[in-house]
């Protein structure tokens, strides 16, 4: 099983358990859904459309937990960082790529110190490219944590140095993360690991519906996967 790490939101790819593509029928995967499922999680090439040379990824063959970040910049969620089986962000880029090659959702699974635990899904998730600030598509909630996300539908993804929010100031920098703020958040996945409680205002890995502003949770985890 993937376990978290401090500091970043983590982005992996779901699997499908029925594959294909058929786009791609001679083995090359153009997401986990087209590797085989038994091979288990861990961190696989795959091809999507477009993409010659494919690119690696991380493959939840189960299900899974995590979230957080630091004050990473414009490029470092662009292209991502972190590695593939612990603290990482995929990558903007990427998740432009993939989510645009078919209808993609999405699922957020989190954990507080309690070790309670709890999800939030969508069953519509893109990102646009760059030159659309990585606008982000989402709706259609259901989960057990609240839905803190459906605000967020439409909005730019913004970074400490780059502000392409609807707030006067930077929301990244106000609430020490990079997501994709209004004016600001209902959350903050890649806020600070600030370890539950926190008095400052909204810049800890904030889940609002679920915990508040005020309680960074202990694990989040975003996962993508084509829409059946
Ligand atoms: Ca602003």
């Amino acid at each position: 099983m993937l376990f978290f790490v401090m500091l970043f939101c983590l982005i992996i790819v779901l699997v499908n358990s029925i594959s294909v593509s058929s786009r791609y029928n001679i083995g090359i995967p153009s997401d986990c859904g087209d590797i085989d499922i038994k091979k288990g999680s861990g961190v696989y090439m795959i091809y999507p459309e477009g993409v010659e040379d494919g690119f690696n990824v991380y493959c939840n063959m189960e299900t899974d937990n995590v979230g957080g970040e630091d004050g990473r910049g414009w490029n470092d969620y662009k292209f991502g960082f972190g590695t593939l089986d612990g603290e990482h962000w995929l990558g903007n880029n990427k998740l432009n790529i993939i989510t645009n090659q078919d209808k993609y959702e999405l699922l957020i699974t989190m954990q507080d110190f309690t070790n309670h635990t709890g999800y939030a899904k969508y069953a519509n998730f893109k990102i646009g490219n760059e030159g659309s600030k990585f606008k982000i598509t989402i709706s259609s909630y259901t989960g057990n944590v609240g839905d803190s996300l459906s605000n967020h539908n439409g909005k730019n993804f913004t970074t400490k140095d780059q502000d392409n929010d609807e707030y006067g100031s930077n929301c990244a920098s106000s609430f020490k993360g990079a997501w994709w703020y209004g004016s600001c958040h209902d959350s903050n996945l890649n806020a600070q690991y600030l370890g539950g409680k926190h008095t400052s205002h909204a810049d800890g890995i904030n889940w609002k519906a679920w915990k508040g502003h005020n309680y960074s949770l202990k694990t989040t985890n975003m996962m993508i996967r084509k829409k059946k």
